[in-house]
């Protein structure tokens, strides 16, 4: 297969075997108490090592970026021990892989808070959505407005959080700034109503985005420094009043920042890739310099064709890897997929997780 989609392609400083990435997938499986990986995400990682990048579930930066239950961490020395681990396993394979630096701002319950508090956010303003806590699926708790003094605290947090991802032996990050989270809180004008220097016009509500990239690049390089966005998505409660505007002044701005890559998110996330009058993906991807990836919904030849285009340099691929461990190699040969099992893609153990075969094991 010649197809540019299965040739190597370099990110900023992350050189990868083909244009193939495996999409942020939040799993739900790790300790609970101190949101460590375990042996079960050594080997699921290491099975999908045939990626040209890995990017890991989305990882909480802070206890308070914590927002459903079992979810890693990458804020504490025994977190960072335990994702080596997982970062030498892809290694060995001749993979890639970085961690996405989360914070779920208000998408949180107060039970999954430090000290039982509310969970933080740009303004104090519910996302009438649900998360997953212990009690199962149950509303998000009304979050408070962050002081300015906190705000400066969370860039912090993010610089720790990449200075340890490097630690762990991680290619980089994907700072995660899509999807309804604190960053895409701050973004959008439905959950940000501040009147300081963070709020109002996208010059203000884009601050945030570039004081963490202004921390992270400095940390750890823009070449080591992915960022994803979903500027159309109503993910998580998410509304913006003039999306295309806005990330037309956020786009051209991150060509200063040399990053290794924008990860867009096409559309609704894990949904529709049907656009409102007046947006256009095209539009914002013509204004960034650096590598493009694409993401949501694409099939085999979709992503054969919008590498050949031009239209993409990397795709990223999400459901389709949870099920088949080997995508790239079944891409490759145009095989047939496993159907992944929606009853294990939160919480539980190997069912589900590592238990996936490859072609090999099937013609085995
Ligand atoms: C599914 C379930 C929980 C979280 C995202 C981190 O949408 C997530 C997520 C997805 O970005």
């Amino acid at each position: 297969m010649t197809e540019a989609l299965f040739s190597k392609y370099t990110a900023g400083g992350i050189a990868m075997s083909n244009r193939i990435v495996m999409a942020p997938l939040t799993r739900n499986r790790a300790d609970d108490d101190d949101g460590t990986v375990s042996d079960l995400h050594v080997e699921y990682y290491r099975q999908r090592a045939g990626a040209g990048l890995i990017i890991t579930e989305a990882t909480q930066i802070s206890p308070v970026g914590k927002g459903y239950i079992q979810t890693p961490g990458i804020h504490t020395e025994a977190q960072a021990a335990a994702w080596k681990r997982v970062t030498d396993a892809v290694h060995a394979e001749g993979g890639k892989i970085v961690v996405q630096l989360w914070h779920v701002g208000r998408i949180s319950h107060t039970s999954l808070q430090p000290g039982g508090q509310a969970p933080v956010a740009p303004s104090a303003i519910s996302a009438g959505v649900k998360t997953f806590t212990h009690n199962g699926f149950e509303d998000t708790s009304e979050p408070r407005a962050l002081t300015e003094a906190e705000i400066k605290a969370t860039v912090e947090d993010y610089r720790k959080a990449a200075a340890l991802a490097i630690k762990a032996g991680f290619d980089g990050v994907e700072v995660h700034g899509a999807n309804g989270y604190l960053i895409d809180q701050f973004l959008k004008t439905g959950s940000n109503q501040r009147d300081d220097a963070y709020g109002g016009g996208i010059e203000n509500r884009a601050r945030f985005l570039f004081e963490v990239l202004d921390a992270v690049t400095d940390e750890i390089g823009g070449e080591r420094t992915g960022l994803r966005l979903s500027p159309f998505s109503p993910a998580n409660g998410i509304d913006d009043a003039d999306p295309q505007t806005d990330f037309e002044y956020v786009v051209p701005k991150l060509n200063g920042y040399g990053l290794a890559f924008l990860h867009m998110i096409e559309g609704a996330t894990g949904g529709s890739r049907a656009l409102e009058e007046g947006q256009s993906i095209e539009a914002l991807r013509k204004l960034f310099d650096g590598a493009y990836m694409a993401n949501n919904g694409y099939d085999r030849q979709m992503a054969i064709d919008a590498v050949a285009e031009g239209k993409a340099d990397l795709v990223a691929f999400g459901r389709p890897f949870i099920a088949n461990p080997d995508l790239v190699e079944r891409l490759r040969r145009d095989a047939p997929l496993n159907e992944g099992d929606q009853s294990t893609f939160y919480g539980g153990g190997a069912e589900g997780f590592t238990d996936y075969p490859t072609l090999e094991d099937e013609s085995a």
